[in-house]
């Protein structure tokens, strides 16, 4: 009870109710042991981690995945790098989660992104960039359901 009413608190002063969305830590934050800081950072913020999983992306969930970009000069590459090893998969749950999550992410070169973001703490590359989140309340459902069968 205690933490029903402390939900409905919380959506009261936020003015907004709990949203999902859908992102994936790439594989560089394993390999360089740094996806219990985002994970943790990603708690801290506010997010309930709803769906977890360890992940091998195929070439055609990665062509799909960023099917926008299909064409443009950094294509290949982005392709190469994210089937490149095991990634994180999730489905984080939150206020306004899509909004807030980009922004806690931060700009898509971590070079520019601000220090206190993601991307600006923890990365300098621009296709290793630590963490891809949906841009769009209809993007993340389209992202997720490639990964996960109940979608978000
Ligand atoms: P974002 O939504 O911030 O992840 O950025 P985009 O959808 O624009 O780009 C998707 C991914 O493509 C980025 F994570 C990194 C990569 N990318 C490049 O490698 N070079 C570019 O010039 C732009 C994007």
């Amino acid at each position: 009870m205690d933490c029903l009413l402390r939900k409905e608190r919380e959506r009261t002063l936020s003015g907004q109710s709990n949203t999902k969305t859908f992102a994936f830590l790439k594989p560089e934050a394993l390999q360089s042991k740094v996806a219990g800081e985002v994970l943790s950072r990603l708690e801290k913020k506010g997010f309930s981690i709803k769906q977890l999983r360890l992940h091998n992306i195929s070439r055609k969930e990665a062509e799909t995945l960023y099917t926008v970009h299909k064409g443009k000069p950094f294509f290949q590459e982005l392709v190469d790098h994210v089937t490149s090893g095991p990634v994180v998969l999730m489905i984080l749950e939150g206020s306004n989660a899509v909004d807030v999550l980009r922004r806690v992410v931060g700009a898509t070169n971590p070079q520019t992104a601000e220090p206190g973001t993601i991307r600006g703490d923890l990365s300098l590359s621009i296709t290793a960039n630590m963490i891809h989140a949906s841009d769009s309340a209809e993007n993340a459902k389209k992202e997720a359901s490639i990964f996960f069968h109940d979608g978000i």
